[in-house]
């Protein structure tokens, strides 16, 4: 299983540290919870939370700024700007399905014929446009571990770019992360991976 891995995945961390911010954010509550009706006291604990407002504010900025510096620069847009991709394929999400196929730009992504299977090849730089015909969808894609491996929103009117590299051959899922509707759960697709 793939969460036996010693390493967290983002995902993991992501979730590890909701939970660990959420935990302070209870901890919080049950401290003014328990010191909000102890007369004199009242005082004393609204001075110290007040106190540790701005140093958690503080913190938290600080924690935000260094976050920013080290990971912006990972944001792959610029470089996808002027890196011409090795194939491009149009994604257009309907409810509920996705369809998937080379081409060009359609002028009206709803006629876009495309497959909610496609083949792909390994090691090469794939440029997916995607859109959407109706609602907000998004386009994301799993491994055969249920790992997330790359998603951006599927909108009417507007193309995101997204670029990803498939290291090696695979069979991946393509899901919906936008809720769309109760059959929101079946949209979705499938890549083939090989050469
Ligand atoms: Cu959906």
């Amino acid at each position: 299983m793939y969460c036996t891995s010693m390493l967290l995945t983002i995902q993991h961390s992501a979730a590890l540290i909701s939970l660990i911010g959420a935990l302070v954010v209870v901890g919080v509550v049950l401290f003014l919870f328990t010191t909000s009706d102890q007369g004199d006291e009242k005082h004393e604990a609204k001075k110290m939370v007040y106190a540790l407002r701005g140093k958690y504010f503080l913190g938290l900025a600080a924690v935000i700024v260094v976050g920013l510096v080290i990971t912006l620069g990972m944001l792959p847009y610029p470089k996808f700007q002027t890196e011409a991709p090795d194939q491009t394929i149009v994604v257009v999400g309907s409810q509920w399905s996705w369809k998937m196929g080379p081409g060009e730009l359609p002028a009206e992504p709803k006629k876009f014929k495309g497959k909610s299977t496609i083949t792909l090849p390994p090691g090469k730089t794939i440029q997916f446009l995607v859109t959407a015909s109706d609602v907000t969808h998004n386009f994301a894609i799993y491994n055969e571990q249920g790992v997330l491996l790359a998603q951006t929103q599927a909108m009417p009117g507007y193309w995101n770019d997204l670029r990803y590299t498939f290291a090696q051959g695979g069979t991946f899922k393509v899901l919906c992360l936008e809720y769309c509707g109760a059959p929101h759960t079946v949209m979705t697709g499938k890549i083939v991976v090989e050469q």
